[in-house]
């Protein structure tokens, strides 16, 4: 039973209000994004602001602060209704009024405050937090301007500012008495008692725009407060009256450049001073809020690590670090050693990359610039750090070169948060591993304890009972509906693998998804693409080590076979991307170019008919994740082994009955583990044989030698038969394969991955039997809920003993 009792009467109230106060005559007038609005806006009315447990008991007692640059929360008004248990009554009352409720959700503008997998952990970590009743905030960012819209000309990515009008949406709200004031820059003095004292250039305001994240059906809302910069005063007077006209305005629009957009790179870094102006504004707020609420409750500052927990989303908001121990120093006056022991029990690290270009690394002169007092402190802990080091491994420079906080002039997050922190976590059960053998195998030498493995997790509300209605009344009809905050139960699904009537059901909703998709597709792309087809979905950013460039040699294959045979019998396929490159990721745009000249060619051509389509749709965001998951047959999960983390996309199309074709990397590999080997084509290279082939100097030249059919695939590619005869279209793509050396080694992995194809396309012509996999994929992948994750971090990290 809903906690939340839905009240008509107010409901009914609080929405009149709003036409009312849109000065129209009566509902009927509102246009159909003001029905979305208010809607949104009367029910965040009547939401209960209430957290977890209003106390913290001794069963439960640390309070979870999740500070992330990147929460990509998706649309909340469906969702919050689901969550509340008030989709169903409010959908009543709007059929009233002639409105389609689901019509009605699809106004909404995605808030996409985050880039990809760590932004969207945060925010289903935020979800399962508000549902298992776990006490918490999170803290991020207002941005003005989210990860950038893309569209598509002549197959190119532009991009366009996502302004998703953060002033009207009407899920905030603004609380003016939480406001932080932040300094920045200036330098340190000493007082005449000795103390350093740090007077900043120049003040912002911090102001908290709180968003409700509601736990599922169980009158819980904890708060996603994003900090937002403003100005303190219009304009500073003094400068003012000192004459210096332009530079006391000046101080009003540069604060607000502060959170003005996201930063649109996913593993990678881009050391810009602006990016650490927000990371370093985004803790200081947190860090007061943090003691703000702390203090409040009448704590001593001594019990803080007893009461509160600071959950870093990688090393983004490692900066609060410093900003906790400057204010136990300066502020409140405590020894070096008391503040330490104070900030090495509250700070946790979760690290989402092994990759060192996105290893974040600041150059020591941009943070004493900008922070002095916080570089002071941060050669205080390297200093400190030393001494233990040299106790354990005397005079050994090369050791000290990887552990060192501060080396080269620059200033390592990830030592930074793996030296103060209490836990260092990775992200999947492999790399997990990888963390502690090949990145900080000194660190785990010297505090095995310290390293925990979390994998990630998705909630299901949103990426089943939300996106995909119909499979979840299937599961309610068959096993109850406990599942949606016990995915573990999916499991009694399995005896229904076996059942004809059940199957047929759960393939009659696959090809209803399929059906869904396909009048998108048409709608948005004016591509025709046959429902009957095997759908094949690849989606995540863009990057290299995805290798969206291995699946589209695989299409060109493809193409060429059936050119060359036209009575190919192949199983009919739709090729679908979606994915975002990075603005100044040249390589990443020419592989988006490439797939989408490629896709040109291959659905203008009369010989292919209907056996072959490649589309990539423009634009993907979680709204769009939503309408493609529930639709996939076959996910594609191909990275190269050890380079991603876990992936989170791979657990969403595993739950809605999508089979895995993917290499044994990231979370993948657990994903094979419960769904069992004949459910999953696993292919490719191993972690193992990666490192064996790049030590033992991997030529693709050798390769290319070797196989002809890939040579002339790579020729045809830059032949200038899919770029209006331009032969250097493709040249980024073709040289980093080539001359670059193929670093991501997807000549190597062709072979294999061409032959897991063939076992897919095998399967697909039997669909009983893939259709039962596909059961056994929904059943068998609850361990991935991220309820399970949060009760993960709770026992390993949260609530351990200390
Ligand atoms: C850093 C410095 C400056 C500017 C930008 C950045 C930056 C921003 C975003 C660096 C990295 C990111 C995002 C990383 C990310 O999304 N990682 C993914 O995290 C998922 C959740 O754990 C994993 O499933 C994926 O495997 C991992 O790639």
């Amino acid at each position: 039973m809903p906690k939340n009792k839905f009240d008509k009467a107010a409901f009914q109230a609080a929405l009149d209000r709003r036409w009312q106060h849109l000065g129209l005559q009566n509902a009927q007038e509102m246009t159909p994004f003001q029905w979305w609005d208010a809607v949104s806006a009367a029910v965040n009315e009547l939401i209960p602001w209430q957290p977890a447990t209003g106390k913290q008991d001794r069963k439960n007692p640390r309070h979870v602060n999740y500070l992330s640059m990147e929460f990509l929360i998706g649309r909340l008004t469906g969702n919050n209704l689901i969550n509340l248990g008030w989709f169903d009554p409010v959908k009543k009352i709007l059929d009233g009024y002639g409105i389609n409720l689901g019509d009605l959700l699809e106004q909404e503008v995605d808030p996409a405050l985050g880039n990809g997998g760590l932004g969207r952990l945060a925010a289903c970590y935020m979800d399962s937090m508000a549902t298992v009743g776990q006490d918490a905030i999170g803290y991020g960012l207002n941005y003005q301007y989210g990860l950038f819209r893309q569209r598509f000309a002549s197959g190119e990515q532009f991009e366009t500012p996502d302004d998703w009008h953060r002033e009207s949406y009407p899920w905030f709200r603004h609380n003016p008495s939480l406001t932080v004031q932040v300094g920045l820059g200036g330098r340190l003095e000493k007082n005449e008692q000795g103390e350093v004292n740090w007077e900043p250039a120049f003040t912002l305001n911090g102001e908290a725009w709180d968003l409700p994240v509601v736990g599922y059906e169980n009158g819980i809302t904890l708060p996603l407060r994003l900090w937002q910069a403003t100005h303190p005063h219009p304009f500073d007077l003094s400068l003012f009256n000192d004459g210096k006209f332009l530079k006391a305005e000046q101080a009003g629009i540069d604060a607000a450049k502060l959170t003005k957009v996201l930063y649109p790179n996913d593993n990678h870094l881009e050391g810009k001073q602006l990016r650490l102006m927000q990371q370093y504004f985004q803790c200081a707020c947190s860090v007061a809020d943090i003691l703000r609420r702390h203090h409040l409750a009448g704590r001593s500052i001594h019990s803080l690590p007893d009461y509160e927990v600071i959950q870093l989303n990688d090393t983004h908001p490692t900066i609060a670090i410093p900003e906790m121990l400057r204010i136990l120093l300066d502020e409140h006056q405590l020894s070096w050693q008391e503040a330490w022991h104070i900030t090495s029990r509250t700070f946790a690290y979760t690290n989402h990359t092994l990759m060192p270009e996105a290893l974040e690394r600041w150059d020591e002169k941009l943070v004493r610039t900008l922070l002095p007092r916080h570089y002071a402190i941060i050669q205080q802990i390297d200093r400190e750090f030393k001494k233990l080091v040299q106790a354990h491994w005397p005079d050994d420079e090369e050791v000290w070169s990887k552990v060192a906080v501060r080396y080269d002039k620059q200033i390592r997050m990830a030592n930074l948060c793996v030296v103060c922190g209490f836990a260092v976590n990775g992200v999947a059960a492999l790399h997990s591993d990888l963390v502690k053998t090949d990145l900080f195998p000194e660190y785990f030498a010297l505090w095995p304890q310290k390293f925990h493995n979390v994998t990630n997790g998705i909630t299901p509300r949103r990426w089943l009972k939300q996106c995909n209605p119909a499979l979840a009344k299937l599961i309610d009809d068959t096993i109850g509906k406990g599942w949606v905050t016990r995915l573990e139960k999916l499991k009694e699904l399995e005896p229904y693998a076996e059942q004809a009537d059940f199957c047929a059901q759960y393939q009659q909703i696959k090809h209803d998804n399929k059906q869904k998709l396909a009048a998108k597709i048409k709608q948005l792309t004016d591509i025709t693409v046959n429902p009957e087809a095997l759908f094949d979905v690849q989606i995540k950013r863009l990057h290299e080590y995805k290798r969206q460039h291995l699946n589209l040699l695989h299409i060109l294959s493809l193409y060429r076979q059936l050119r060359s045979d036209p009575s190919l019998d192949i199983v009919p396929r739709v090729v679908l991307f979606g994915a975002k490159a990075a603005p100044g990721y040249a390589l990443a745009k020419n592989i988006i170019y490439a797939i989408n000249q490629l896709a040109e060619k291959i659905n203008n051509d009369p010989k292919i008919n209907d056996r072959l389509k490649v589309v990539f749709l423009p634009d993907y965001r979680v709204s769009v994740a939503e309408w493609m998951i529930p639709a996939a047959d076959l996910s594609e999960q191909i990275s190269t082994a050890g380079k991603e983390a876990s992936g989170t996309g791979n657990m969403k199309l595993a739950l809605n009955g999508a089979l895995t074709i993917g290499t044994l990397d990231g979370a993948n590999v657990e994903i094979a583990e419960q769904v069992g080997e004949d459910h999953i084509f696993i292919f490719g290279n191993t972690v193992p044989q990666v490192k064996t082939l790049l030590a033992s100097g991997y030529k693709p030249a050798q390769l290319l030698k070797k196989d002809k059919n890939l040579k002339a695939l790579l020729t045809e590619l830059g032949s200038g038969l899919y770029s209006n005869k331009h032969k250097h279209a493709f040249d980024p793509l073709l040289q980093s394969l080539q001359q670059g050396g193929d670093p991501y080694l997807v000549l190597a992995d062709f072979a294999a991955y061409c032959e897991a194809q063939q076992r897919v396309d095998a399967l697909f012509r039997r669909p009983e039997e893939w259709t039962h996999s596909a059961v056994l994929n929904t059943a068998r992948v609850g361990f991935f809920s991220s309820d399970r994750s949060v009760r993960d971090y709770q026992q390993r990290i949260w609530q351990a003993k200390r």
